[in-house]
């Protein structure tokens, strides 16, 4: 292997930044995305960048509020601040960025990427609370974290109050399947300013006990172990919440339509928990 976008982390990165913006989740630069590497892959790109002058040691968080201890010494790759979606494929080594942590936690440097300058998204503090939250709670397993803008679900989220059970029963009342997807539920994060510690801290927490969380008025964030399930999870909540808006267009409030024995049934046929306070 000659090159960095070569690397298979690389290119699935690449290949979920291309889908989303062909779903319409990433006007302008909306939209973000992390990738948390392996012992096993930061070998691999350690070996393809051997020779290659480190970026200067960096801020995790410009005010220097947020540090994560747990992922001293780990690598990401991320979307840069600024940058388009859309132009990730196009312009990788433009668009992103592999960056490694310091010893403890608090600073970055870029290894590799965002070749013209820049800096990693504005959101990277806070996809590195959550990183060190699912890197805890998942035993390594999650890997990805991908935040988009998807239409349907922010509007979604003026007709539906901002917690978690309303959330939950909205979706999963959509499509039979979307239960199964999201057997734990969906967190809801009211209106907050993005790229702050508030938001950060608020879905962080709400990441101990899901995967994903819609911020309202906003989008959503998926934390999941492949790009794969990241993007099929946005994919999922999207289409739950369009199926959701035109029921709601149409007149016909029909919330409801599942009845309890029938998640209960799912659950059976899946071999699923699925909370009962979400029935
Ligand atoms: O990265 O979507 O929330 C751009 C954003 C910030
Ligand atoms: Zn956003």
């Amino acid at each position: 292997m000659k090159s960095t976008t070569e690397l298979p982390f690389v290119r699935g990165f690449v290949r979920l930044c291309e889908i989303g913006d062909k779903l319409g989740f990433h006007e302008r630069n909306g939209g973000n995305t992390s990738y948390h590497l392996t012992d096993d892959e930061i070998r691999a790109a350690r070996a393809l960048l051997k020779g290659r002058k480190p970026g200067p040691w960096t801020d995790v968080d410009p005010k220097g509020d947020v540090a994560v201890p747990q992922l001293a010494g780990h690598w990401f790759l991320v979307t840069g601040s600024g940058k388009f979606m859309r132009n990730v494929a196009y312009d990788t080594e433009d668009s992103i960025a592999l960056c490694e942590l310091d010893g403890d936690g608090s600073h970055y440097r870029i290894r590799w990427g965002l070749c013209n300058g820049g800096r990693p998204t504005s959101e990277f503090s806070s996809h590195l609370m959550i990183h060190e939250v699912k890197f805890r709670v998942s035993g390594g397993r999650t890997r990805v974290l991908y935040h988009a803008h998807p239409p349907c679900l922010i509007a979604m989220t003026y007709v539906v109050p901002a917690n978690d059970k309303a959330v939950t029963r909205a979706l999963w009342n959509t499509m039979t399947e979307t239960s199964v997807i999201f057997p734990k539920g969906v967190g809801a994060v009211k209106w907050m300013v993005p790229g702050g510690r508030a938001i950060a801290v608020a879905t962080a927490k709400l990441m101990e006990k899901y995967d994903d969380a819609i911020w309202f008025f906003h989008g959503a964030l998926c934390s999941a172990d492949t790009f794969d399930n990241a993007m099929g999870q946005m994919e999922v909540l999207e289409k739950s919440a369009k199926i959701f808006m035109t029921v709601q267009s149409s007149g016909m409030k029909r919330l409801g339509a599942i009845v309890p024995a029938g998640y209960r049934a799912i659950a059976k046929a899946f071999n699923l928990n699925l909370p009962t306070r979400f029935l």
